[in-house]
């Protein structure tokens, strides 16, 4: 049986295919034709890859036992026909699995030792070096096999005290969070750090990426898990046992982990069929369950509809066992309708945006180019037919004046120049305020004063003191970047008045965004820095990775920012150079045109429809081109998994408006 949340993901990955042929389209025409310089063309593939790329990450939460991986089964792995994902009871996901699918890969289960921990390294880093992570193969054509396998997750080891404190297991001062001890004085610790599956299973192909974490304290003893993973979820699953409600553990871990990101938080109230009572009427046991919902929904502070009742193993039997019914009656199908109707607009209104103003741009740049060359053209055919009837002296006039302009036009190389020198220099002042050098440095001197305060209480301080002094270099770029676009601006309008150049200015970059970006790491760090798990930065291995993981997001939104800003002024000052170039070929063309008139009087007739027939073919590829752009945009903004269809699976207004906000903060998710 299929879930309705593959079928969804499927015809959103058919829309997408053909969204990358249309701009395979786009880019095929424009660069056979020549209509785009290298700047765009770089674009074009940039706008490709993201494209391709774009992943769709839910990750299940909970404290241990309420159902997590029961609940991945159910919904992603009924179709194996077996449970695959060990769900026993007591803790059994040891290590966050990642579930996704990567072509270039055969199916294999990829797991980092816990050791690797004592290498300060970040996940982040260690995901590309094979050599760290123990490689088996899965067989995925049969599922005893593969679950088999996958028991893998659940493994533990028992080591001394000293290393579970070297680890982050052991802490003296939280005597509660720590791990049983045997007769020998050992702590039984995860055997791993990390566990990727990759399966090629028909929605992870598509791009999902799902994450199942361990329960317990085990969330907040991996930092990566808190700062990395989860708030770059595009979805949570938050799941609670409906036999049991809220309890203590339950309420720290929403709090610390989930805290945030209201708009993409679902709660799961599992196990309602332990609820069940031969005692009661279905009614009220229904009554029950929803009275659980009311009050589970005002003590997490979120709304009703955001509280999903139901049972993952009941729906995970009725799958494998193909009853309808009994799927029906785990109250399953409302949690997947209600994951879909929110992620799949979510996603496509995300890739629509970036398709859309990547057209847009593009677009600009091809008529800007066109129109360019056409103006000089239709100079050209006015000044030949300027010389119908006329003399050879006349004509030998018109050879001077264009010679005469030649040499007038060719004094703007030397504006030109100091142009490119003032240009570069300003613009290699505002990129070493992004650079990773100048962010190392600044996150070392953070570093410098966590490791000088005592117990870390002032690495709250650090950290804030740090974020302050990025934001200062980005506002700082930015005030740099507005003083280029102000001196380009008004160069260009000189150059336009004196040279006859068509130089035109784009919007220049807004890093206000990024400051956004900084400002979302800042929230997560400083939540995790308040929690009593970020006492474990004592150690200095920790203190390491922490720093390496949040070295590796900040980088993302510095490179971001610092291309953003190189893009736009490469863009601008490409187009000094190729309307150079035209310039040039247009003055030879004039010469030309002349000489062969001079050489035989009927030449002019004939050099006056060639010129036509020029800004003819140049009219024509405009409009082609524009077709192809119109193309393009109708893929994106229509197309058959139009919002309308997704969202009609009732999703409240205020939710729906809030679904369409969250667009806006996948870049930086995709990217990070
Ligand atoms: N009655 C009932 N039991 C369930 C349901 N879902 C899961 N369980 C049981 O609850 C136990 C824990 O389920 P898991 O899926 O392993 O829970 P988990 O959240 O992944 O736990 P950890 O991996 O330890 O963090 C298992 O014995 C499951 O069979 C349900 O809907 N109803
Ligand atoms: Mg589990």
């Amino acid at each position: 049986m299929t879930p309705s949340f593959a079928i969804s993901l499927d015809a959103l990955s058919g829309w997408r295919m053909t969204l990358g042929r249309r701009l395979d389209d786009v880019s095929r025409y424009l660069s056979d034709r020549e209509l785009v310089d290298p700047p765009a063309v770089a674009q074009l593939t940039a706008l490709r890859e993201r494209l391709g790329n774009e992943k769709l990450v839910v990750a299940f939460v909970a404290e241990f036992s309420r159902g997590k991986s029961e609940l991945i089964n159910a919904i992603f792995f009924a179709d194996t026909g077996r449970r695959v994902l060990p769900a026993t009871p007591g803790r059994t996901t040891m290590c966050p699995v990642e579930l996704a699918w990567d072509a270039d890969e055969s199916a294999a289960l990829l797991l980092l030792p816990i050791e690797t921990r004592l290498e300060g390294l970040s996940l982040g880093e260690l995901r590309t070096q094979r050599r760290a992570w123990t490689i088996r193969p899965l067989q995925i054509s049969d599922p005893e096999r593969l679950a088999e396998a996958l028991q893998e997750v659940t493994r533990t080891k028992w080591v001394a005290k000293t290393q579970a404190r070297e680890l982050g297991f052991w802490d003296a001062a939280a005597p509660d969070d720590n791990p049983p001890v045997d007769d020998e004085g050992r702590v039984e610790v995860p055997a791993w750090r990390h566990a990727l599956i990759n399966y090629p299973h028909p929605l992870l192909k598509q791009g999902l990426v799902v994450l199942d974490t361990p329960g317990l304290n085990a969330i907040g003893a991996e930092p990566e898990l808190t700062l990395s993973l989860l708030p770059s979820a595009h979805a949570t699953v938050f799941i609670l046992g409906a036999d049991t409600g809220v309890t203590k553990s339950d309420l720290d871990v929403w709090r610390d982990h989930l805290g945030t990101h209201a708009l993409s938080r679902f709660v799961v109230l599992n196990k309602i069929d332990a609820l069940r009572d031969p005692l009661a009427t279905v009614e009220q046991v229904d009554a029950q369950i929803t009275a659980r919902c009311v009050e589970t929904a005002r003590t997490l502070g979120v709304g009703i509809e955001r509280v999903f009742p139901l049972s993952a193993r009941q729906a995970l039997a009725a799958r494998v066992n193909g009853d309808d019914a009994g799927l029906l009656e785990s109250r399953l199908p409302a949690l997947e309708a209600a994951l879909v109707a929110q992620l799949l607009p979510q996603r496509r209104q995300v890739l629509e945006q970036i398709v859309v103003e990547g057209a847009r741009q593009l677009e600009t740049h091809v008529a800007r180019r066109l129109g360019d060359q056409r103006r000089q053209f239709a100079e050209q055919i006015l000044e030949l037919r300027g010389l119908r009837g006329k003399s050879a002296g006349k004509l030998r006039l018109m050879l001077e004046r264009v010679d005469l302009e030649t040499a007038e036009f060719e004094q703007c190389t030397v504006r030109l120049q100091a142009l490119r020198a003032v240009h570069s220099r300003m613009l290699r002042d505002a990129l070493i305020r992004l650079s990773s050098d100048r962010l190392r440095d600044e996150v070392v001197a953070m570093q410098a004063q966590m490791s000088a305060s005592l117990l870390n209480l002032g690495a709250k301080k650090a950290f804030v003191a740090l974020c302050a002094r990025l934001r200062a270099l980005l506002d700082d770029a930015q005030t740099r970047s507005n003083e280029i676009r102000d001196m380009l601006g008004a160069s260009f309008g000189k150059l336009n008045g004196e040279f006859g150049f068509g130089l035109a200015m784009t919007k220049s970059p807004e890093l206000a965004r990024f400051g956004d970006e900084l400002r979302e790491v800042e929230v997560g760090y400083v939540q995790y820095l308040g929690l009593s798990r970020a006492l474990r930065l004592a150690q200095p291995k920790f203190l390491e990775q922490f720093r390496r993981m949040l070295m590796s997001k900040l980088r993302v939104v510095f490179e971001n920012a610092s291309a953003d800003l190189e893009l736009w002024n490469k863009a601008t000052s490409s187009q000094v150079d190729s309307q150079l170039r035209e310039r040039r070929r247009n003055f030879r063309r004039r010469r030309e045109s002349l000489e062969r008139v001079q050489a035989a009087a009927s030449e002019l007739e004939l050099r006056i429809v060639e010129l036509e027939t020029h800004d003819e073919r140049l009219q024509a590829a405009l409009r082609r081109a524009r077709q192809f752009f119109d193309a393009l945009r109708e893929q994106a903004t229509a197309g058959p998994v139009a919002g309308n269809d997704l969202i009609s699976l009732q999703l409240p207004a205020a939710d729906r408006d809030a679904a369409g906000e969250a667009g806006g903060s996948a870049r930086r998710r995709a990217q990070a």
